[in-house]
């Protein structure tokens, strides 16, 4: 699980990428889409999938935002993301595999967005902070 220093890690490195919320979720949710296209299936009732399209853009909105959640329930985020776990397992029926594609996209734009503050020790936190946020939303699978 994730240590003190970890979250102190994450917490500093979501405040200083915050202001560019938008483009990290255009430019994550985008590679997802044309990386893994088994993923657009979840979004087949959108009329335009391609990368950088307003749907596309808004959807990237919402998982920021989400992650943004997440930092603030960092110390409890079975309890905080329950909500959303709720909708992407019962309502959505996300297949939690998933989940794992898009942190591997959030982590490639987070090193291309910002080369310097994507420190080998930030990367190692961040990542740690997204596998126990894909656990959180898979929770209520079972
Ligand atoms: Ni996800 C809707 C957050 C991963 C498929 N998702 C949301 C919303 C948030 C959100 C917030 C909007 C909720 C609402 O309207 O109340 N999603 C997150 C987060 C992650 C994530 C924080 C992971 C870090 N979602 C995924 C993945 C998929 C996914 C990996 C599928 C590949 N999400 C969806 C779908 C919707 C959705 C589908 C509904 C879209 C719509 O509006 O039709």
């Amino acid at each position: 699980s994730l240590s003190a220093k970890d979250k102190a890690a994450v917490r500093g490195f979501w405040a200083k990428i915050a202001p560019k919320g938008e483009q990290i979720g255009n430019e994550a949710f985008s590679r997802l889409l044309l990386v893994y296209p088994q993923t657009k299936t979840y979004f087949s009732h959108w009329n335009d999938l391609a990368p950088g399209s307003p749907s596309v853009k808004k959807q990237g909105k919402k998982i920021v935002g989400g992650l943004g959640l997440a930092v603030d329930k960092i110390d409890d985020l079975f309890n905080g993301l329950l909500n959303l776990s709720e909708l992407h397992a019962f309502q959505l029926r996300v297949d939690p595999a998933n989940f794992k594609l898009l942190s591997h996209c959030l982590l490639v734009v987070f090193a291309m967005l910002f080369p310097d503050d994507f420190t080998a020790e930030v990367h190692l936190a961040i990542d740690k902070f997204l596998a126990r946020v894909a656990l959180a939303l898979s929770d209520k699978y079972r």
